[in-house]
């Protein structure tokens, strides 16, 4: 036994040739098992017992191997009666109920609004998942590795596989961790559809409703933060250009709130979460940055959505603390202003 096991994780610690002469050797493993298990319906016969605990990880990791390295152990066609036992085994109740929960990990910042809406949906829909906090002065070669393109978090790592973009992740979450408990191949291809499915959309046209900028440009755009980034971070002259603008894009989202409670109408759902910064970070940078967005008279159902959100258990919950962000956002800012000055000086 303990000479089966060492070659699977040799598979996934390493690469290339190695990977190959780890898979030979886990694969001559399998067959020396499958040669056992001929003619018997559990490893010790009629009945299970504890051999066959002591080789249940066999009905699991294969498949963790599998979705993690994209290497393919347990076929049918060469393994029979280990694939026959492992449906046998993974019936009984005891050990269905008992596999661990599948492997997600969270790599992001304390203090990213992007990575915030994937821990909430995370915690919404009760997925135990380990947090890895990276350092973005010195990212981690993981970050770099698993988001090779924008090296920036989130990164929702599941079981090895790495999803980038918080809104496209909030969606895999969706998929697959659904009440039918959606396979995660199949989770990742209808998310990849519907981004198909944006991008035919906008075939031939200038914005998501044609020739006019609307809400899904925003939604999809990710131009709200950003222009009320700018907001915060602009000084004098410019501040009121920039407020201006940040100021269009929150009278398109007030809109969008008219006659419902949350964005997606009595209860709420994807867009509430991928504006749900608004409800916090937003005071953040105004009290950081000297600037009033969010006035009562202007945005009275921002403002009420922003109360019935917030109120939510699982978002009030988890929301940084208020104080180590002020704190933070105060350092940015003057930070992006001296930069600012030094980019004036030289130029
Ligand atoms: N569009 C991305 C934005 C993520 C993002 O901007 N993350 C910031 C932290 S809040 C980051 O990683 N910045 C590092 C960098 O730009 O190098 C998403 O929605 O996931």
């Amino acid at each position: 036994m303990g000479e089966v096991i060492p070659p699977f994780y040799h598979c996934i610690l390493s690469q290339g040739k190695d990977q190959e002469e780890a898979k030979e050797k886990a694969i001559e493993n399998l067959k020396l098992v499958e040669e056992h298990l001929k003619g018997k319906q559990f490893f010790g016969g009629e009945t299970y017992g504890l051999q066959d605990f002591a080789f249940g990880w066999l009905a699991y990791y294969p498949g963790i191997i599998r979705k993690a390295v994209n290497l393919e152990m347990l076929d049918e066609e060469t393994f029979p009666n280990l694939c026959a036992w492992k449906e046998r085994f993974s019936d009984f109740p005891v050990i269905k109920e008992n596999w661990p929960d599948e492997d997600a990990v969270i790599l992001m910042t304390w203090s990213s609004p992007f990575a915030l809406r994937v821990v909430w949906a995370l915690k919404l829909k009760g997925v135990e998942y380990e947090t890895i906090y990276e350092d973005l002065a010195n990212k981690s070669s993981s970050l770099l590795e698993y988001n090779p393109v924008h090296k920036k978090v989130p990164v929702l790592l599941h079981n090895g596989i790495p999803i980038c973009e918080s809104l496209v992740i909030l969606e895999y979450i969706d998929e697959t961790w659904n009440e039918g408990g959606e396979d995660q191949e199949k989770a990742k291809e209808k998310v990849l559809e519907n981004l198909k499915f944006v991008e035919e959309h906008l075939k031939g046209k200038k914005f998501f409703d044609g020739e006019v900028f609307g809400f899904l440009d925003l939604v999809f755009g990710w131009l709200v933060a950003p222009s009320v980034f700018h907001a915060y971070t602009s000084q004098e002259m410019e501040k009121e250009e920039a407020k201006g603008l940040a100021l269009q894009n929150l009278d398109i989202i007030e809109k969008q709130l008219i006659g419902k409670k949350f964005f997606s109408g009595a209860t709420f759902g994807f867009l509430d979460l991928a504006f749900g910064w608004i409800a916090n970070y937003l005071g953040i940078f105004e009290e950081t940055g000297g600037i009033k967005l969010l006035d009562k008279e202007r945005f009275p159902l921002i403002l009420e959505w922003k109360e019935n959100f917030s109120n939510i258990p699982e978002i009030k919950e988890n929301w940084p603390d208020r104080e180590k962000l002020v704190t933070k956002f105060r350092l940015m800012r003057e930070y992006y202003i001296s930069v600012a000055a030094a980019k004036r000086t030289i130029s």
